[in-house]
């Protein structure tokens, strides 16, 4: 029998308290400044990519509750190196949330460009753990030619399995209008894939995001 709408609500309340609650035990696990110096972990990851401003860091404090877990700042570039998170209780880490280093800024110069792209292309390849990617975009400059890279590396990866979701950043300074153009845009260019509107700010996507990020790496345990 479908459950009733109340029934639906209920549920789905449970389920995001159970989602945020899971979020707020981020801790930091390491820094690498090179992707070799990454330890490897069974647990599945979760990696944060996107241009550099788009909002990632503040995003990772949001969705964990935590207000300096990441470290955001209004300098672009901020975050040079991949930081590592580990969500779950103490001692029983079940998943790795991954803060990478932004991409695109105007003021790094070309060689750095290149490097990042090699390392960013390396990850998404190489990372066993691997499990769920999310890629933010300020919906003020959409998707830029280094985010279609990205996507090109990410496209095949998501037809093997990967889950992927597309935020759009910053929505608290768009207008509705502007917003529902954004979010139809970044339907398309995300492949068929998952978009949503996002603002650290005002907290709206928050709610979503966190179910999304627990649903990806707590499937529902099937009866045989
Ligand atoms: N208005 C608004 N500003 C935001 C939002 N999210 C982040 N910002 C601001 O955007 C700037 C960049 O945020 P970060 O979280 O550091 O961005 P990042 O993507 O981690 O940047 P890099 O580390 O350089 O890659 C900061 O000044 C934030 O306060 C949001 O939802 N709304
Ligand atoms: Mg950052």
């Amino acid at each position: 029998m479908a459950p009733t709408p109340i029934a639906a609500d209920a549920d789905r309340t449970d389920r995001v308290k159970q989602a945020v609650g899971w979020l707020h035990t981020a801790r930091f696990l390491t820094t690498a400044a090179q992707l070799h110096h990454l330890p490897a972990y069974d647990q599945p990851e979760i990696a944060f990519v996107g241009r550099s401003n788009a909002g990632k860091s503040t995003c990772i404090n949001v969705l964990t509750q935590q207000r300096q877990l990441a470290y955001a700042s209004k300098t672009p570039g901020r975050t040079q190196h991949i930081n590592l998170f580990a969500l779950g209780r103490q001692n029983q880490t079940d998943t790795v949330l991954a803060d990478l280093p932004g991409y695109g800024y105007a003021a790094v110069p070309k060689s750095d460009k290149i490097r990042w792209q090699r390392v960013m292309a390396n990850y998404l390849m190489t990372r066993d753990n691997l499990k769920g990617v999310v890629l933010m975009c300020d919906p003020r400059l959409g998707v830029t030619e280094l985010d279609e890279i990205l996507l090109e590396v990410i496209r095949p990866k998501v037809e093997e399995g990967l889950k992927f979701l597309m935020l759009l950043t910053k929505a608290d300074k768009l207008n509705r209008s502007e917003a529902t153009k954004a979010l139809s845009i970044a339907k398309l260019q995300s492949g068929g894939g998952e978009a949503h509107l996002f603002s650290s700010l005002k907290k709206q996507g928050v709610e979503e995001v966190s179910l999304k990020l627990w649903e990806w790496t707590h499937p529902p345990v099937v009866a045989a």
